[in-house]
């Protein structure tokens, strides 16, 4: 059993000067696994000045302090002494005071590098301890990622380990490139629940991903409590649906709020998804009156696209999106309400036109910001909606029509970024549509050049979808996700100019003692040397 200490009794120490008596720091210590340099982190960090002579040991000593007065910061400071004491096995407790004479991670808000900004942070490693300044705390969020993965792999261990916590001695400064950096998760062709979303979001965190967006509906089934339109989860998300029939399940409202509140406390928002008018079938086998000759389809469990539409010229069809969107906008703090848009097959040009016209208006008066697949570029929606490129060329109209009037475009090029994808033709789960996509595919584009007319001052970000056809449990999950994810964050946050396999591969292969200690399955790549 670890010893527990008070606040209170730890703070009264600490105000007196006195010595604390706790754990002694291991005899022999360990080795630690490789040799950490300060840029050995994922995403790398803008700037990096390491300096040899000024290493922080973290000891059984070491408190973190945070900025007085700023709850958000002390909770900041809680998380990362939750997240580095099982395996140090020290107290670190957690202080929101101005000084102490001991060894410290500081946590400060303010008086930053200038460049900073909104999510970026300066962290300054000396010999006396780690301080991580940013304007907000999500800045001092992401400084304490940075920081987890400047310590021995271990640090990652559930339980105690003997070796010692060395920090690489120097000075990070670091900021996002991107402003939206997300993952995607489906829960329409197989539902996955709170745990395992919220254990997605736990390793999403880790990279400095800051949106998670949840595809909440499809044709194989309804994941999400709608109050006005009940049975959209008990029959649309009820048992039988999902691909193969397997895969039931749908979030209820307490649930999605509990998966919001955990993302916000990772500092990750949730875009939540409804596809329309198309990918409706879930919906449209559940309520006859959603179909244009009123008569329900059957269910579909299969991996079709395209063939379902809802029924653009009739009213009850926008009252039905209007509650959807209502009862959606009431749960999610996020900004964005994402509308799908894509593969609407079964609807006309003129009737897609008309829909997305009609609901854009609805997302607004709900106080959202609409965003959807590229193909809602079509009716040159006004300038603040979002358009999500998941093609595979290097070209697209309307896009370009798009980003030239002003619109934002989150790239998510389905062969470079979709995480469904196999990595290559032996790999057991996922799809290959658009293509196999080996980490070094994942890692090897620009989002700013990948599609013509779309450049920098367009890109909103880079999103990593991961539709869920074949994939059931959180292990299936992992194994897509890791090692691609972590290429995608790196795309989204580090500067253009940091780009580079031969240092992404070596600091990526330094991320597997990690994973393995954090139990994530992932895919052990050939291309990348793992330690
Ligand atoms: C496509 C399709 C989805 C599939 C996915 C599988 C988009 C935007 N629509 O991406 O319905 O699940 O591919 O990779």
């Amino acid at each position: 059993m670890r010893r527990r200490h008070t606040l209170t009794r730890l703070l009264a120490i600490a105000a007196l000067g006195l010595p604390l008596t706790l754990p002694a720091a291991p005899a022999a210590a360990a080795p630690t696994v490789g040799t950490r340099q300060l840029s050995d982190v994922i995403p790398v960090p803008v700037e990096s000045h390491p300096d040899a002579q000024s290493a922080f040991r973290l000891g059984p000593l070491t408190v973190i302090r945070t900025a007085p007065g700023s709850l958000a910061a002390w909770q900041v400071g809680r998380q990362l002494a939750a997240t580095l004491r099982p395996a140090t096995g020290y107290p670190l407790p957690v202080l929101p005071v101005r000084s102490t004479p001991l060894p410290e991670i500081a946590l400060v808000l303010g008086a930053t590098d200038a460049r900073v900004g909104q999510e970026g942070y300066q962290l300054d490693v000396t010999r006396r301890g780690v301080t991580i300044r940013a304007n907000t705390p999500a800045g001092l969020f992401a400084g304490t990622q940075t920081l987890r993965q400047l310590l021995p792999a271990q640090i990652e261990a559930s339980n105690r380990q003997r070796i010692t916590w060395t920090v690489p001695g120097g000075r990070i400064v670091d900021y996002p490139r991107f402003a939206y950096r997300a993952a995607m998760l489906d829960l329409a062709r197989h539902f996955h629940t709170v745990d395992e979303i919220t254990a997605y979001v736990d390793l999403l965190s880790q990279y400095k991903i800051n949106y998670l967006h949840l595809h909440l509906t499809d044709d194989q089934g309804w994941r999400i409590q709608i109050d006005s339109w009940p049975r959209l989860t008990t029959v649309g998300g009820g048992p039988g649906t999902g691909v193969d029939g397997v895969g039931p399940g749908f979030l209820t409202k307490a649930d999605y709020k509990a998966v919001v509140a955990y993302a916000a406390a990772r500092h990750i928002t949730i875009v939540p998804e409804i596809d329309m008018p198309g990918h409706t079938n879930a919906a449209q086998s559940t309520y006859a009156e959603l179909n244009c000759d009123g008569v329900a389809p059957a269910p579909r469990t299969d991996m079709a696209v395209g063939y379902s539409s809802l029924c653009i010229d009739d009213e009850l069809t926008y009252r039905f999106v209007e509650d959807v969107i209502r009862e959606l906008a009431e749960i999610t703090p996020g900004p964005f309400l994402h509308i799908g848009g894509d593969e609407a097959h079964a609807t006309t040009d003129e009737d897609y036109r008309t829909f997305v016209e009609r609901v854009l208006p609805l997302v607004s008066k709900y106080g959202k910001r609409a965003s959807g697949w590229n193909e809602i570029m079509r009716v040159d929606p006004s300038t603040d909606v979002v358009a999500q490129f998941w093609g595979t060329g290097t070209t697209n109209a309307d896009l370009a029509r798009a980003a030239a009037r002003g619109n934002k475009v989150i790239m998510s090029p389905a062969n470079k970024s979709y995480l469904d994808m196999k990595y290559d033709p032996s790999t057991r789960l996922g799809l290959q549509w658009a293509a196999y996509i080996e980490v070094r595919d994942a890692y090897g584009w620009d989002p700013a050049h990948r599609v013509a007319g779309v450049g920098e001052d367009a890109i909103l970000g880079v999103e990593a979808p991961l539709w869920s056809e074949t994939l059931r449990s959180l292990d299936d999950i992992e194994y897509m996700a890791f090692p691609r994810l972590p290429a995608i964050a790196e795309l989204g946050w580090s500067t253009a100019a940091s780009h580079d396999w031969e240092s992404f591969r070596v600091r990526l292969g330094a991320q597997a003692p990690r994973w393995r200690l954090q139990e994530v399955n992932f895919y052990p790549s050939p291309q990348v040397p793992w330690i």
